[in-house]
């Protein structure tokens, strides 16, 4: 399949399956799924051809693994990265010593003083890998890596989860677990 048609689907996947299903017509279950027949059949409804073969395509190839098919392959959602309301429904799970954010300079004076919030978003990102994380902050700027003390929170009572594309997530990182450059 052509790269750009990819990404174009993609890009409109992520605004309707994380937030804004109502441009298509389509609801999300709690935990964000919504039915692969009415999705394909309500994308061709508004003027985005897609049949399943394409759609299977984009899922498999997608860059971050941003969608996933349920076990009987009747239902797709995005892994994460949500601004509608949802429920994921992912377990607990212990983190690593440090995980990375990454952003740029502009917001740190206001993370130092709330630490890291998640915004319009479902919960707060954060990478094990520290490219992975260069890439996020970059999309803004000259990126900045921030290092979470993540087990320590952990240790303290804070829960994280892992999504099923490999995103840490959790709902807030107070100032107090993270290391800042210089
Ligand atoms: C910043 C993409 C001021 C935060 C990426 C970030 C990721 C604060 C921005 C995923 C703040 C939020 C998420 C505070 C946090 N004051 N600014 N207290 N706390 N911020 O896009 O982590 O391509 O919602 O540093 O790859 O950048 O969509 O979060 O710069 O995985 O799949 O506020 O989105 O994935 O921005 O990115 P975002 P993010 P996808």
């Amino acid at each position: 399949m052509n790269p750009r048609h990819a990404t174009r689907i993609s890009r409109f996947l992520s605004l309707v399956l994380r937030h804004q299903p109502e441009t298509l017509g389509i609801t999300l279950t709690e935990e964000g799924w919504t039915n692969v027949d009415d999705l394909i059949a309500a994308m061709n409804r508004h003027g985005q051809e897609l049949d399943f073969e394409t759609l299977e395509q984009v899922v498999e190839t997608n860059d971050k693994k941003r969608f996933e098919f349920s076990d009987d392959g009747e239902m797709i959602r995005a892994s994460q990265g949500h601004s509608v309301k949802v429920n994921l429904g992912y377990q607990p799970t212990p983190p690593p010593e440090i995980l990375f954010h990454g952003t740029v300079a502009r917001f740190l004076p206001s993370i130092r003083d709330n630490g890291i919030q998640k915004g319009q978003r479902y919960q707060v990102h954060l990478s094990a890998s520290l490219v992975v994380a260069n890439t996020v902050g970059k999309r803004r700027g000259e990126p900045v890596i921030l290092s979470v003390r993540a087990r320590e929170m952990n240790a303290a009572g804070r829960e994280f989860y892992l999504s099923t594309n490999g995103v840490w997530l959790t709902d807030s990182v107070p100032a107090r677990y993270i290391d800042f450059p210089q």
